[in-house]
């Protein structure tokens, strides 16, 4: 709706469809200008090009550091049309006005990912300090100047500038992506600097760059709205996990997918053995590691037999490689249930599949989502949203190695009972509290998750393992209040032989009598993992 002539700066790094940019801006009677690299390449595609330098009279200096950042460039891009001073300002030094502001910046991100990794001088060096500049002044006078960031864009400007009137939430649509744009980078840069400078400070810097992966259908529920947002910050310590798996099949992941598929491959990641995890609900209901001798079809019916019912619509995690003989099973598998029903998941995840063994997955149905991860790092933090804020810790990364299974008991436990009570106490770090693990030779006999009582949870996989409890180890994440005509107790009676607990509760010698009276051992891990 100007009369005069119309201007457009275009400086980006990623300079994937500006040919299509320029045309279209050209057409509409925008005279183009353009910073070097950016310049060249419009150039080359037989574009007229005013040079930045041009503008501003001053080379291009300090290796590009200082580019556009010149009163030539910002006045033109800050006044405001409607107020003549501001006008009259530009008039009297020489000043065009710009209109259309296309930037994005340089990659500070793919640099500090690359594999291999980067200096750190050559990552402050791809830190954009004029990009940003122009995006935000182009956004802060989003009245008069129209500021784009995503090449996904050009279409929508084109069709706007083409379209008779002014649509003003447009303009501020750009707005608000060119401050989340610029905010998410200084998010990324401010979380590098952290990693380099302090990262063992705490608490820790909280500058997250989190970018749209995708919207999602829906969340836990069809009425609540979803979307997956991408901790980029991540991808430089190689974080692995979930969020960059790769999927080969399937339909599309949703919320609770994502959840649990986290939940399962959390917990499969954690073992060495070849091992199988099945979840549900972001509880593990089925657990079974194998020795480099047994394969692992027989990790993954164990896993199943643990709880078949809940298994039944569950993600099933592998820590090594899925294979013909391996997919064909869970392909076939029939339920130990019935004998009959074919066995059916959400999601199959695992680091790696054969080539035949991925495509007997995906015969198994359409629907089956199969990810390949890479495993999750330890060291994460752990954020959750409470009314008004946020809570942040540290990942709960301990393992049994980093404890010392301290016996208490009359009762020594042999080693192979120790082992089964380290294992136990694995499963149940990644069960909800109040968590209950039975387990033995590597395998989860049964398990009770969640209750506000735990002396319910302790029942619940006391009868899961059925007659199995009997000579199986037993651990509990939280010590147990009271021992007498209750957990400890109920324990005892089932025929466990050992119990793994943190101990330090008030009552820890009647949990230590009992377990003397029963001739059960009993070990203290002295250090607790609630989940809450
Ligand atoms: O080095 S800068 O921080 N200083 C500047 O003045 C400047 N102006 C534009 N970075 C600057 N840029 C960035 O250069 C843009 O954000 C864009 O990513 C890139 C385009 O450079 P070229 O057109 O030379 O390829």
């Amino acid at each position: 709706s100007h009369q005069r002539l119309k201007q457009a700066l275009i400086s980006l790094s990623d300079k994937r469809d500006v040919d299509y940019l320029a045309k279209g801006l050209v057409d509409l009677g925008f005279k183009l200008i353009s910073t070097g690299g950016t310049a060249s390449a419009l150039e080359q595609a037989g574009h007229e090009v005013t040079h930045v330098e041009q503008l501003t009279s001053f080379p291009e200096m300090l290796d590009g550091r200082v580019k556009t950042l010149h009163p030539a460039v910002h006045g033109g891009i800050l006044a405001r049309r409607d107020v003549q001073p501001h006008m009259d300002a530009l008039q009297q030094h020489g000043i065009g006005s710009i209109d259309v502001v296309v930037v994005n910046l340089y990659p500070f991100y793919s640099t500090v990912t690359a594999p291999g990794g980067t200096s750190f001088e050559n990552g402050v060096e791809n830190i954009d300090i004029g990009g940003p500049a122009m995006i935000r002044a182009a956004a802060k006078n989003h009245k008069d100047v129209l500021v784009v960031v995503d090449p996904a864009d050009y279409p929508a400007l084109l069709e706007n500038l083409k379209r008779e009137g002014d649509d003003y939430s447009f303009r501020r649509r750009l707005a608000w992506k060119a401050f989340q744009h610029v905010a998410s980078y200084d998010s990324a840069v401010a979380e590098w600097f952290w990693k380099n400078a302090s990262r063992h400070e705490f608490p820790p810097s909280l500058s997250i760059p989190l970018f749209l992966k995708s919207p999602l259908r829906y969340g836990e529920n069809p009425h609540q709205r979803a979307a997956f947002y991408e901790d980029k910050s991540l991808a430089e310590v190689g974080a692995g996990g979930i969020a960059t798996a790769v999927q080969y099949h399937g339909k599309e992941m949703s919320y609770n997918n994502y959840l649990d598929g986290d939940a399962a491959w959390n917990c499969v990641c954690e073992f060495t053995n070849p091992t199988c995890v099945i979840v549900k609900h972001t509880n593990p209901c089925g657990v079974a590691s194998v020795g480099p001798n047994t394969g692992l079809l027989e990790a993954y019916q164990l896993a199943v037999r643990a709880d078949p019912v809940s298994a039944f619509g569950g993600i099933v995690a592998f820590n090594v490689e899925v294979d013909e003989a391996l997919a064909r099973e869970i392909r076939e598998f029939r339920s130990p249930s019935d004998g009959e029903t074919r066995m059916f998941y959400e999601i199959v995840i695992a680091p790696k599949y054969t080539e035949k063994g991925l495509q007997i997955l995906k015969g198994k149905s359409k629907t089956l989502r199969i990810l390949e991860a890479q495993p999750t790092k330890a060291g994460r933090r752990s954020l959750r949203q409470i009314g008004g804020g946020w809570l942040l810790q540290d990942s709960d990364d301990l393992t049994p190695d980093d404890l010392g299974f301290r016996v208490v008991t009359d009762k020594v436990p042999s080693l192979e009972l120790v082992d089964d009570a380290q294992f136990a106490w694995l499963c149940c770090k990644h069960v909800k509290s109040n968590a209950i693990v039975v387990a033995k030779d590597n395998r989860m006999l049964g398990m009770g998750s969640g209750q506000p009582n735990r002396v319910k949870s302790l029942q619940i996989a006391l009868e899961k393992a059925g007659e199995e409890a009997k000579g199986a180890a037993l651990a509990s994440d939280a010590f147990f209040p009271f021992a007498w005509n209750d957990a400890v107790e109920d324990a005892c009676k089932a025929g466990v032989k050992v119990i793994a607990q943190p101990g330090g509760s008030m009552r820890d010698q009647d949990a230590i009598d009992c377990c003397n009276k029963y001739g059960v051992a009993m070990v203290f891990t002295e250090v607790r993992h609630f989940r809450h």
